[in-house]
């Protein structure tokens, strides 16, 4: 715990909790590579497959019956912006894989997240399998905005937002690690920003 955190004062409090080099916004931006894609639940999939004892995949209803829970999480984007204390609702990454019956092989290291657009992002399995990761369709209380990766996305709060991927739709679980789209450009192949990986 830092100088600043034991004080008590608010404002310190809220600092320590920052990452090193970013700084607190309180607007939601969005940060999209690409195109925002149309993603109809009724027809949303979610695959899972590679280092896993069968391949299965789960649909919007299977994935609405998984036990949901609402948290409460920091967001840090690479850019240089944090957002503290966002509402998130969804289910943790470890539920549904469960409910679909997703067994992984003891091989499976690291995972590489699928999108409905060109998108994808590896993620090591340990922050894949955190308590603090969920898949996520709620956003402070409302239905996820395409914009924002609605119906589906990931949220993993302990690694830089770029390995939050929006609109989610597959999971291939891999031996061995493989960079995904910003990470075959320079980023860094875990991003914990808390040691500040950003680039590779
Ligand atoms: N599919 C997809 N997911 C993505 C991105 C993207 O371009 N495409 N951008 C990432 C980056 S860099 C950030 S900071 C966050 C931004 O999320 P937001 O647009 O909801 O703020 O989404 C991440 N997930
Ligand atoms: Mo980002």
């Amino acid at each position: 715990m830092s100088e600043d955190s034991r004080s008590g004062d608010p404002k310190s409090v809220a600092r320590s909790r920052v990452p090193p080099n970013q700084s607190v916004t309180t607007s939601f931006y969005t940060l999209t590579a690409e195109a925002v894609p149309v993603v109809d639940t009724a027809a949303l999939v979610v695959r899972f497959w590679g280092q896993v004892i069968a391949p299965v995949q789960m649909t919007w209803s299977e994935l609405m019956r998984v036990p949901s829970r609402t948290m409460v999480a920091d967001m840090h984007c690479v850019t240089g912006w944090s957002m503290l204390g966002t509402r998130w609702t969804g289910a943790t990454m470890r539920d549904v894989l469960s409910a679909a019956g997703a067994e992984l092989l003891p091989s499976a290291r690291f995972a590489m997240v699928h999108c409905s657009t060109e998108y994808t992002t590896n993620v090591p399995l340990e922050f894949l399998l955190a308590d603090d990761t969920m898949l996520a369709w709620e956003w402070e209380g409302m239905p996820l905005t395409p914009e924002h990766g609605g119906p589906l996305r990931l949220f993993i709060p302990s690694l830089y937002a770029w390995k939050s991927a929006k609109w989610a739709a597959g999971f291939e679980f891999m031996t061995a690690d493989r960079p995904g789209y910003w990470e075959s450009r320079g980023y860094h192949m875990r991003g914990d920003p808390w040691n500040e990986e950003r680039y590779g």
